[in-house]
Formats: structure tokens, sequence, C-alpha cells
């Protein structure tokens, strides 16, 4: 390898190391939810809606919600919204007063896949 082929490679390498944008470093978190994360609430919400870092893409993000015993509480699959990509929503069965477990999983527009999970709390069902 001649000295221009190898500095030509060592520029490469550093471009890689350094050059990744921003954005393919941000990935879609879970911004703030509805119900807020780890909260109590009065009544059951017949629908929690979660924010998101960034835009998700639809078909391979989504939302389970399940009771204490594990079984599913959600009316239907998420969905997300068309006009604003970055929140999903999941609409819930009437709900008995108790503890939830929202899981979810989010493929973001820049392909990084993230997972989170948070529970909430109805006070009187
Ligand atoms: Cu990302």
């Amino acid at each position: 390898m001649n000295t221009a082929r190898l500095i030509a490679a060592a520029i490469f390498a550093l471009a890689g190391f350094f050059g990744a944008p921003p954005a393919a470093r941000a990935h879609a978190f879970l911004d703030h939810a509805a119900p807020a994360v780890g909260s109590t609430v009065p009544n059951p919400p017949p629908v929690i809606h979660l924010w998101f870092t960034q835009e998700l893409e639809p078909a391979f993000s989504w939302v389970t919600v399940s009771d204490k015993s594990g079984a599913s509480v959600s009316d239907g699959p998420a969905a997300i919204d068309p006009s604003n990509k970055m929140e999903m929503t999941v609409k819930l069965k009437p709900l008995p007063a108790g503890t939830y477990t929202v899981k979810w999983h989010a493929l973001s527009v820049d392909t990084h896949t993230t997972e989170g999970d948070f529970t909430f709390q109805v006070k009187k069902g």
C-alpha cells in the first residue's frame, strides 16, 4: 500500500468513527406518556398516549398493556397518529382498580429499535 492510499484509508476510518450524524444516535425514546410514567390516576383512562423523541415506523412499533396477572387490557392494536408520527396511542378496555404495565417497542425512522416499560395505577375502577 502506498502512502496516498494509506492516508485515504486513515481518513475513511476516522470519518466512520466520528462522522455519524447526530440524528443516527438519537433513537426514539419515550418522552412522556398519559397517564404519566409511574403515576396514579383516579379513574380508568380509555386510552394511553405515548409521545416519543422521534417519528416512528407504524408497522414495527407497538404497545402492550397488561394487568397484574399478565392479561392484555388493550382494546385493539396501537396506532400512530398520521399527523404526528411521534405519538402512539392504544385504546383500553374498562379497567378495574389496579396496577398496569405498559410495554413499548419502537422502530424509529432512523431504523433503530428501542423498547421500554412502565407502570401506572388506577385508583378506582
Ligand atoms: Cu437512532
